[in-house]
């Protein structure tokens, strides 16, 4: 297995189409765990991949999770993004962690506003897409109406795998286009062992026990319509994001789940190649492109999660291995500090669970343990000096000034403030001379789960104020000189972010477009790689 092609993908979509109840099953016909919980169950009984306190109060996933799996001959390497247009950074870098996504519908709604945004981040690298149609026991539109409206909207070609027989209350199950079968999971006790009903004749006794007459016409016509409207998938175009296989079913109730699962692990590209910066790594660094197959490690940190398990306090940064191969105890050089160290408990993840890996492959996803040294997008290597692009910070658009309530928390707060920048929960900046510390973030939910965690998990209470600033953008200058005039004459206006790089806070469009005016040898940027 160790050797098995690595499929490392990302599930996305709009809020609440079913992403973490999918996630969940894909564990279960996966075999890694035993029992579903419902997502948004009281019961303590919920998902294993939303594991926070707060995603367990509220439902809903407010950063992603990876979780790890063998499945056939491939080792599975699957990330529960969430849905929150507020968390939309934290779903963007772990789609730079891995080579395909599953994309879920919620089929009474088709494409809504988030499912457009996350189409445009995946067209950024071409990013090969399988689509499920979700939650057919309930309501839904008409198949072809969702395969058309997907068409329109996301301009990607459409091709059914499965087919749905009825929704709501008279779901049947989904025909497989492929087998010409239907999984009945209503007719078994165990969902692992459904009952396969051969439907290669639809006239067959078998099959008109399981769909009544007026749904067993419709299912003949609508075959009728795809042999005669649809092209077969073409792997090529789905491996260049052109063409989207489609499967639909219910997440919920199982149908459908396995023949994705199934296609997934047949179809998906294994691990990509990707681009690097050479030393300076500037915005004018020469680029050169590293393959898997490359003999020498490297790889980058995507995310970094703290208090993973509130017990151990502590915490975990993900790292996506790109090339070569990694042994346990072996020394990795970490670029950015210019420093060898010995990775000696690498971890593989199964949502809570997690286990030691004793070596790493290209396509592997693997946790190193953090005392506080990574950033998000540090590299790897065996000793080459090349940066991994692509994983900026943007500008954020709300500001809030922090409050501290209670005077002796001030070093609590300090440090839980840093770690949930490092993290990438809400941008840190510090204003220039009067040392304030001003919070950014792209929407109000990352400011709650500030709060939420700062008491939770570092036992600070605070107070927060909304400040009157609108954007932020990063600088750059010709020559130190030109820094300190620019930073002397709008003192009132500067921040330093997280890496301590001179920010101008913006406080109207009006007033940074004057500024813009005036100083028109300074660059301003929405976004921290400079771009
Ligand atoms: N009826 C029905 N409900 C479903 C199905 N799949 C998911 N749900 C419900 O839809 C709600 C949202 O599901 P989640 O899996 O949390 O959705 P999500 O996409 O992970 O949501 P975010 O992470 O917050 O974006 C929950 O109440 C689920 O029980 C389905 O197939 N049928
Ligand atoms: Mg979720």
């Amino acid at each position: 297995m160790t050797d098995a092609q690595r499929c490392t993908f990302a599930i996305i979509s709009h809020p609440d189409a079913g992403k973490t109840t999918m996630t969940e099953k894909l564990l279960w016909f996966g075999q890694v765990i035993r029992d579903t919980g419902m997502v948004k169950s009281k019961s303590g009984n919920y998902a294993k991949s939303d594991w926070m306190e707060l995603e367990k109060e509220r439902g809903i996933s407010v950063s992603s999770s990876v979780m790890s799996f063998p499945y056939r001959d491939r080792l599975m390497h699957l990330l529960d993004t969430p849905g929150h247009k507020d968390f939309s950074e934290d779903t963007y870098r772990t789609l730079t962690a891995v080579e395909s996504v599953l994309m879920m519908i919620d089929s009474a709604k088709g494409v809504e506003a988030q499912t457009i945004k996350l189409m445009e981040v995946c067209r950024l690298r071409d990013t090969p897409i399988v689509t499920f149609m979700n939650k057919f026991d309930r309501d839904t539109m008409d198949p072809f109406e969702l395969l058309d409206n997907l068409e329109k909207i996301l301009n990607i070609q459409c091709v059914p795998m499965t087919w749905p027989i009825g929704d709501g209350v008279d779901f049947k199950g989904v025909y497989d286009l492929r087998t010409k079968k239907i999984q009945n999971f209503k007719a078994s006790k165990d969902p692992l062992n459904p009952v396969v009903v051969d439907a290669s004749d639809l006239t067959s006794a078998e099959v008109k026990k399981l769909v009544p007459d007026a749904l067993l016409e419709k299912l003949k016509s609508d075959l009728e319509m795809i042999e005669e409207l649809i092209s077969p998938l073409d792997s090529k175009e789905y491996l260049a994001g052109i063409q989207t296989p489609v499967f639909f079913g219910s997440a919920l109730s199982n149908f459908g789940v396995k023949e994705t699962l199934d296609a997934i692990s047949e179809m998906s590209p294994g691990p990509a190649k990707r681009e690097v910066k050479l030393a300076p790594y500037d915005e004018n660094a020469e680029l050169r492109t590293v393959v898997p197959s490359e003999k020498n490690f490297t790889g980058f940190i995507f995310k970094i999660q703290a208090n993973m398990d509130k017990k151990h306090r502590d915490r975990v940064a993900f790292m996506r291995v790109c090339s070569g191969k990694f042994e346990r105890g072996a020394k990795l050089y970490h670029v950015r500090s210019d420093k060898e160290i010995k990775i000696a408990t690498p971890m593989i993840f199964q949502a809570q669970d997690r286990e030691i890996a004793e070596i790493a492959l290209p396509g592997d996803i693997i946790g190193l343990h953090d005392t506080g040294k990574y950033q998000i997008g540090d590299t790897f290597t065996e000793g080459e000096k090349i940066q991994f692009t692509g994983i900026p910070s943007f500008a954020p658009e709300i500001f809030n000034k922090v409050l501290l309530k209670d005077p002796l928390k001030g070093k609590q707060l300090d440090k839980g403030l840093r770690q949930l920048s490092e993290e990438g929960t809400v941008q840190l900046f510090v204003r220039h001379t009067v040392n304030e510390k001003i919070l950014g973030a792209v929407g109000m939910l990352q400011f709650e789960v500030v709060k939420y965690r700062l008491e939770d998990e570092y036992n600070v209470n605070a107070a927060y104020e909304s400040y009157p600033f609108t954007g932020m953008r990063w600088l750059k200058f010709k020559n130190d000189i030109a820094k300190d005039k620019f930073i002397r004459d709008n003192a009132n206006n500067i921040c330093y972010d997280g890496k301590d790089r001179a920010c101008f806070s913006v406080r109207s469009e009006w007033d940074l477009k004057l500024v813009m005016e005036k100083n028109p040898e300074v660059e301003f940027f929405r976004n921290s790689d400079y771009r």
